[in-house]
């Protein structure tokens, strides 16, 4: 079982603009000193059809296919940017 969480992220990855979701959420990880891996999981596109690639191993590892999604050391996994700030929150 990994000790630190997992954060699945788009292709803009840690880049976009200020209220990108996977910029915000790794911003706010770093601005809490929380240690973290990381994959690059989709090509995210707010039009479905645009998406490109599979997402099953995303799938498979979260049961989901939404971005950003941080995964606990537990199996917990947490989707939608706000969730995930309130996370990392209360972690502080
Ligand atoms: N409201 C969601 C929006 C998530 C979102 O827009 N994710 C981007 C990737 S950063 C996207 O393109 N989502 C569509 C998709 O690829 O599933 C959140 O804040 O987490």
């Amino acid at each position: 079982m990994p000790e630190i969480p997992t954060l699945f992220v788009c292709h803009g990855d840690g880049g976009g603009p200020r209220v990108h979701p996977c910029r915000r959420v790794q911003e706010a990880l770093r601005a809490a000193s929380i240690d973290y891996d990381k994959v690059i999981a989709g090509h995210g596109n707010p039009i479905p059809f645009l998406r490109k690639g599979s997402r099953d191993e995303l799938r498979a590892e979260t049961g989901t296919t939404k971005l950003p999604a941080l995964k606990l050391p537990d199996g917990t996994v947490l989707t939608h940017s706000r969730a995930i700030m309130s996370w990392i929150s209360a972690q502080e």
